[in-house]
């Protein structure tokens, strides 16, 4: 059955370049019995969606999705490499969107004992603040099974760079899909995105996944400086403790968060995060 819209949708009161979003609930009137066709005469509200600011135009969001019950990033620490700061980006639109999220270390089987440490590393920032991480490979098998597990009786969001294999994945658990996959030589470092638009999928195992196309950046969108440190969860529990209660927590005296920083209870790379993301907000939106 393929469905079409007809009219002007507003939802959610939001200006979207896209309507209707993958995850999406309507109501549909059968146009033709025959060619199979259908037109799409309600968008029911959403539960939660996630939005990325389009990166060309900054006014302009994308609906990446709706109705998702967890987010599933897809980084590697190899060919390509997925910076840190973009894992962060991505866990504090998570946040924002109340959508839990969980970090897949995929292409274990090409990290080195530099990555390996890397990826030690990173499991441990991210398990103290409450965040899942996997290291999996789908070359070898490693960790599938285990990420497997947690799609089952879920939507689930897979995103993450170009060329990190959310599409191998969904192939490697669901054999009869067959996802247009980056070819055998791998990832070429030119960026050519392979999946061109979100899909979602129903498996066999009782849920839905969605795939996206890869993700260059990450724009954040509706998050004012004021509370972004709402939304990096080790930061957010000593915000009641700093002296200001509009504390940036960048060099206000009595700030709970710097003083953590000290001691080491916040991580030093999430912190840079944090003041990068602070600064890319645009204050005149608020
Ligand atoms: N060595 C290795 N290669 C992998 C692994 N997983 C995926 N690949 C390869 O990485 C390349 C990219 O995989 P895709 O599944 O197309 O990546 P994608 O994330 O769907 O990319 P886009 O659709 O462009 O966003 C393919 O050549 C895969 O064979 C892995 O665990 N190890
Ligand atoms: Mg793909
Ligand atoms: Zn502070």
């Amino acid at each position: 059955m393929s469905a079409r819209i007809k009219g002007i949708f507003k939802i959610d009161d939001i200006t979207s370049t896209n309507p209707l979003a993958v995850g999406d609930e309507v109501e549909i009137d059968v146009e033709s019995e025959t060619a199979n066709t259908a037109i799409i005469t309600e968008i029911h509200p959403r539960r939660n969606y996630i939005n990325r600011q389009s990166p060309a135009h900054k006014k302009h969001h994308h609906i990446v999705a709706a109705n998702i019950d967890q987010s599933l990033l897809f980084a590697t620490l190899k060919d390509p490499k997925t910076s840190q700061g973009f894992i962060d980006r991505f866990l504090v639109t998570s946040e924002a969107y109340h959508v839990p999220a969980i970090v897949v270390f995929n292409k274990a089987d090409l990290y080195k004992n530099k990555e390996l440490e890397k990826y030690a590393t990173l499991k441990e920032v991210y398990n103290d603040i409450g965040y899942k991480t996997v290291l999996m490979s789908i070359k070898t098998g490693e960790g599938v099974e285990e990420v497997r597990e947690l799609l089952k009786g879920k939507t689930t969001l897979l995103s993450g760079h170009s060329g990190v294999g959310k599409s191998s994945f969904i192939n490697s658990i669901f054999p009869e899909m067959r996802l247009k996959t980056q070819d055998v030589s791998g990832w070429s470092g030119k960026g050519l995105h392979t999946t061109t638009f979100a899909e979602m999928f129903d498996l066999p195992l009782d849920g839905k996944v969605i795939d996206t196309p890869g993700m260059r950046e990450f724009g954040l969108v509706d998050i004012s400086r004021q509370e972004l440190s709402h939304y990096f969860p080790e930061m957010a529990k000593l915000i009641t403790e700093c002296q200001f209660n509009n504390c940036l927590h960048i060099n206000e005296p009595g700030c709970a968060v710097k003083n953590a920083l000290e001691t080491g209870s916040v991580n030093v790379d999430r912190y840079i995060s944090y003041c990068n993301i602070l600064d890319s907000i645009d204050e005149k939106n608020y």
